[in-house]
């Protein structure tokens, strides 16, 4: 299966009725593919379309088509779901209901997993919120269904401001942090775990930790994570309940100076790290690289890093 075939686009149609707010998110990469087992209407707008769709209880997507010869409106009671025989008939867009928001609707990298998506890649996940988020699923095939925020694999400059922080930056393929914002939206509803792997050349290990989460910015982004098992010890323990801090915003403990300057990183500093995964790649003096204490040390710095999260 190819992971882009999952991959919504942030545009969509809205509609209102009396009772709900209704919105369509389009499904951007089946452009130019159309489901062969719905019901067939005309419609002159995917606006029409949709509330043609909205006016049957079943419907829960649908595709529209738009050329010349065709103004084509296709119902469905179910999601594509990559399964069902498709015909190309050019210039079609597929919309997926986006209810109101509740847990009930939030989709994650583990829901894909479980239903049989197993390459690691980009998708979009609905969070509680609602909103399409493209993140990174690592959907190896013994712990398949977290979502990545944090990955290094290379020489990356990871020495950010609080903002790019915030948002996230970096190339879901390769280095990038997802941002905190995201991390705050995903973790503030349910209960989550949280698995790091790191690699040093040929080497591997990892830390499992049975809860995580992020608060919002208001609180500057407290760390909470407990529950660890793995195999390269526990070097987020000292980190636990305290502020998310960058080399222009220091919430850290360290009263006499910034762990993030410091430390050439932004992390969730007290007087400042076990751990400094943010940090500069390559650099071995002492903190400043990336670094997991109880692993190896403050002076090596790792080869590759990688933190997840998954829903217990
Ligand atoms: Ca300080």
């Amino acid at each position: 299966m190819n992971a882009d075939i999952l991959e919504l686009s942030q545009r969509h149609v809205t509609c209102r009725t009396s009772q709900k707010k209704i919105k369509w998110q389009s499904v951007s990469s089946l452009e130019g593919y159309i489901a062969t087992n719905g019901t067939d209407l005309t419609s002159p707008s995917s606006i029409g379309c949709s509330l043609e769709c909205q006016s049957v209880s079943t419907c829960i997507a649908f595709f529209y088509t738009s050329n010349q010869a065709n103004l084509n409106c296709q119902l469905h009671d179910q999601k594509f779901d990559g399964t069902i025989g498709l015909i190309n008939v050019g210039n079609a867009k597929y919309y997926v209901k986006q209810e109101n928001a509740s847990s009930s609707n939030a989709s994650y990298c583990d829901d894909l997993y479980q239903n049989g998506y197993n390459v690691s890649g980009v998708y979009t996940i609905q969070t509680t919120d609602g909103e399409g988020l493209s993140v990174r699923c690592e959907m190896s095939p013994d712990t398949g269904g977290w979502i990545v925020f944090q990955q290094r694999l290379n020489d990356s400059d990871f020495y950010k401001t609080w903002d790019e922080y915030k948002t996230g930056f970096g190339d879901l393929n390769g280095n990038f942090w997802l941002g905190n914002e995201n991390l705050w939206t995903l973790t503030k509803t349910g209960s989550w775990k949280l698995r790091v792997e790191l690699t040093y050349g040929n080497e591997s290990g990892y830390a499992e930790y049975s809860f995580f989460s992020v608060s919002d910015e208001a609180s500057f982004y407290y760390l909470s994570v407990g529950g660890y098992s793995g195999n390269i010890g526990d070097s987020l323990y000292l980190q636990n309940g305290y502020r998310f801090s960058t080399k222009d915003r220091d919430f850290d403990t360290f009263y006499v100076g910034s762990c993030a300057q410091s430390f050439h990183g932004a992390w969730w500093y007290s007087n400042c790290h076990l751990s400094n995964l943010n940090g500069e790649y390559g650099n071995n003096e002492y903190g400043k690289g990336i670094t997991w204490e109880s692993w190896k040390t403050q002076e090596v710095s790792l080869t590759t890093s990688k933190m997840m999260i998954k829903q217990n």
